[in-house]
């Protein structure tokens, strides 16, 4: 099948994931809005390859304000994590922590052009309602990469860029509904 196609099939199954039908067929954030400050599963979908050839290796960085993040095992695929420092440590259920996770690398895996996988880490956010945290996502294949790490400016729109770093925005916490009495 030509690559024409194969990006025709990944906007297919974008549609189907319900992605408005203008979400280019890119490394994409499953969900982008985030309550500030909760715990939350990010996933990162890869609907295609790198003009045909497979993807073998997915970096993802690690956007600074994270403390906590624990990476998703993936059959087939070797999991690795670097760490960075904190500027102060954090406490969590009696361990201190003064480092956290910097990068996240799956590697040695086989992702082929016309397939969908899924890249995920729990990861606790921070209480800052309004930010936008992109992840910086690097998909090494048997031939070339892309590199879905350009971030907005100057009022240019995300869907304009080649390779968009995929993000997440954190919103408020919606008001918690009074339990009505039976
Ligand atoms: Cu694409």
């Amino acid at each position: 099948m030509s690559v024409k196609n194969s990006f025709a099939a990944g906007a297919a199954a974008l549609a189907l994931l319900g992605f408005a039908s203008g979400a280019s067929a890119h490394a994409l954030m499953i969900q982008k809005d985030v309550v500030a400050g909760s715990w939350h599963i990010m996933e990162i979908g890869l609907p295609h390859g790198c003009a045909g050839s497979p993807t073998r290796t997915v970096r993802i960085k690690v956007p600074d304000g994270i403390t906590m993040v624990r990476p998703q095992i993936k059959a087939g695929w070797k999991l690795s994590m670097t760490m960075k420092k904190m500027d102060k440590p954090i406490e969590a259920e009696g361990i201190t922590y003064t480092e956290t996770v910097d990068e996240i690398v799956w590697a040695d895996g086989n992702l082929g052009d016309l397939e969908f996988d899924r890249f995920a880490a729990l990861i606790k956010f921070p209480n800052e309602p309004g930010k936008t945290l992109y992840f910086k996502t690097v998909q090494q294949c048997e031939k070339g990469e892309h590199r879905w790490i350009e971030i907005p400016s100057g009022g240019k729109k995300w869907g304009e860029y080649k390779e968009p770093a995929p993000f997440i925005q954190l919103i408020a916490s919606p008001p918690q509904q009074e339990a009505k009495a039976p």
